[in-house]
C-alpha cells in the first residue's frame, strides 16, 4: 500500500461511536457498512455492535469497531459512556427534520464537551439527502453551529442517503484522515 496513511494498517481496530437523535438513520448507517444493502431497521433499545472491515478509499482494509447507540431521549444519557475514549465519534442528522436541528445541535455540543471527547474527531452525516425538502450542507453545518464546536474538535459533514449508501465511504474516508492525524500530532507532542 503506497499511500500515506499505510503507517496506520498496523493499528489495531479502530473503535467508533454513532451517535444522533432517534430515526436519524444511525442503524441504516451501520448495516449499510457492514452488509453494503439496505436493512429495514427497528427503533433500537440500548445499542447495536458490529465489526466491519472497510471496503473502499484510502480507509480500506481497515478494520473498525462501530457502537451504535440507541437515541431517544431515556437512552442518550448512555451516550457519555459509550463515547468515551473513541477514535472517533459519528453523529447522524436527518436532514429533513428541520424542527429538531436545535435539539441535535445540542445534544451534539453536549457529547464533544465531555473531557474523556476533547479532541476525538467527529464525522457528521447529513442523512436523507434523497428527500426533496433534505437541507443542503452548508445550512446544516451552520444550524448545528460546527465551527463552535469545542475545540480541538476537528470535523467534517458529510452529504449522505444511508438507504442507498452514498456519501458514506467518503465520510469514513474523511474520519479516517482526521483519526490518522490526530494520532500524528499526539505522538509529536509525546515526543517534545
Ligand atoms: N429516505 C431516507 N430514509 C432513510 C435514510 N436513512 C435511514 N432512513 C430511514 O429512517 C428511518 C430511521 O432509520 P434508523 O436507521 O432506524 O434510525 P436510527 O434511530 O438513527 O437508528 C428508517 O425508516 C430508515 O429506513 C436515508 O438516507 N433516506
Ligand atoms: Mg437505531
Amino acid at each position: 500500500m503506497g499511500n500515506s496513511f499505510s503507517n496506520i494498517s498496523a493499528f489495531q481496530s479502530l473503535h467508533i461511536v454513532m451517535l444522533g437523535l432517534d430515526s436519524a438513520g444511525k442503524t441504516t448507517v451501520l448495516y449499510r457498512l457492514k452488509f453494503n444493502e439496505f436493512v429495514n431497521t427497528v427503533p433500537t433499545i440500548g445499542f447495536n455492535t458490529e465489526k466491519i472491515k472497510l471496503s473502499n478509499g484510502t480507509a480500506k482494509g481497515i478494520s473498525c469497531h462501530f457502537w451504535d447507540v440507541g437515541g431517544q431521549e431515556k437512552l442518550r444519557p448512555l451516550w457519555k459512556s459509550y463515547s468515551r475514549c473513541t477514535d472517533g465519534i459519528i453523529y447522524v442528522v436527518d436532514s429533513v427534520d428541520a424542527d429538531r436541528l436545535e435539539e441535535a445541535r445540542t445534544e451534539l455540543h453536549k457529547v464533544t464537551k465531555f473531557t474523556e471527547n476533547l479532541g476525538t474527531p467527529l464525522l457528521v452525516i447529513a442523512n436523507k439527502q434523497d428527500l426533496p425538502r433534505a437541507l443542503p450542507v452548508a445550512e446544516l453545518e451552520k444550524q448545528l453551529a460546527l465551527h463552535e464546536l469545542c475545540p480541538p474538535t476537528s470535523y467534517h459533514i458529510q452529504p449522505a442517503c444511508a438507504i442507498i449508501g452514498e456519501g458514506l465511504h467518503e465520510g469514513m474516508d474523511k474520519l479516517y484522515e482526521l483519526i490518522v492525524k490526530r494520532r500524528k500530532s499526539l505522538r509529536q507532542r509525546r515526543r517534545r
